[in-house]
């Protein structure tokens, strides 16, 4: 019942929202825009107060009534679902534990492919292996992206090289030197900018889904990341020294994914790989990585078509990494 009358909140919001932007630096009345909604007077009130609160910049005035004073510069679902170009369900939260575990459970109830669970904050952020994400409120992006593969089990690992090419080629479309380091990391000047988490669900031979969990960020500065991480991360306006629309930056990822992940559909995993190889940071690199439980120093040559990395050996000997770590040197 709680959740019920939230929803018709929110809906009246997004009408009286849509009501005053379709009339850019006009006003309109209360008692007008109450007509159009069939609600009240005092409830349009209500309902505007509660719009400024959340941020947006709304003009009162006696006897003229509300506009909207400015191009408003917010991160909610209302916000994000506005700027895409390819419409999308967005699950929008202010807090989860990990956007990764609130979709593998909406997965599991059965929801739609393509439905993305995005966050302004992770209390329990994850990385692979049991690793943490930092994930503070309102400094990056956190989405986890829902798919029902209909190809073949042989390509799940071009799912995260799908995912990597999305953020990198939006990164790249806004201005930042962006690149892949294998598998699951985007690096600007060699510090990671975002992380990617793969979790997939087999029935039988099959996927059953895949949620791909993808971490930019945006507005940390150095004091954010702490000592720990100092070093080795940065974020988009540590970079640009510029504040970074995040929900522009978001609604053209969630559009870049649609289309990537398409290409999985599509038996496109040539396109992937060649678009992959253009945005590695990888190959061609000497490389720290572990084979057979040693640490070796190895060289990047090239990337299979089911994703996996081909190294040469010092001794020689070619091999390929299916999954598992690299460091550079
Ligand atoms: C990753 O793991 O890079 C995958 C991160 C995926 C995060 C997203 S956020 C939305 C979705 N929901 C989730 O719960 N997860 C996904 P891995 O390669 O294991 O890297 C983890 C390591 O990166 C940590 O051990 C830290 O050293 C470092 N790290 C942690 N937070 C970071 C941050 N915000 N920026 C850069 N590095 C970070």
């Amino acid at each position: 019942m709680i959740k019920q009358q939230a929803t018709e909140d929110s809906d009246i919001r997004i009408k009286i929202l849509t009501l005053l932007e379709n009339r850019p630096g006009q006003f309109m009345s209360g008692e007008q825009i109450g007509r159009i909604l069939g609600v009240s007077r005092s409830a349009v009130w209500k309902h505007i107060n509660h719009l400024k609160k959340s941020g947006y910049c709304i003009l009162s005035v006696p006897n003229k009534g509300y506009c909207i004073a400015e191009r408003s510069y917010i991160y909610n679902g209302y916000e994000l679902a506005k700027r895409l170009t390819t419409p999308a369900h967005i699950v929008f939260l202010d807090t989860t534990d990990s956007t990764n575990i609130t979709a593998k459970k909406m997965a599991a109830q059965g929801c739609e492919p393509g439905t993305t669970v995005v966050a302004l904050e992770q209390t329990g952020g994850k990385g692979r292996l049991g690793r943490q994400w930092q994930s503070a409120a309102g400094k990056g992006i956190f989405l986890s992206y829902i798919l029902r593969p209909t190809f073949s089990i042989d390509k799940i690992g071009l799912i995260t090289l799908a995912g990597s090419c999305a953020v990198c080629e939006v990164l790249k479309e806004k201005g930042f030197e962006a690149g892949i380091k294998w598998p699951n990391d985007i690096l600007i000047k060699g510090k990671k900018v975002c992380g990617i988490l793969t979790e997939t669900s087999f029935e039988e031979t099959r996927i059953e889904y895949a949620i791909v969990g993808i971490g930019l960020n945006v507005s940390q500065s150095k004091e954010d990341f702490g000592p720990e991480l100092i070093n080795t991360a940065t974020s988009l306006e540590m970079e640009s020294l510029k504040k970074v629309n995040m929900t522009e930056m978001a609604a053209a990822l969630l559009d870049k994914l649609h289309e990537y992940f398409a290409f999985l559909e599509e038996d496109k995993g040539d396109e992937i790989i060649s678009r992959w190889k253009s945005y590695s940071v990888t190959l061609g690199r000497t490389i720290f990585t572990t084979v057979n439980g040693k640490k070796e120093s190895v060289t990047a040559l090239d990337i299979r078509q089911d994703g996996a990395l081909t190294v040469r050996k010092q001794d020689g000997t070619v091999l390929d990494i299916i999954s598992g770590e690299i460091l550079f040197t």
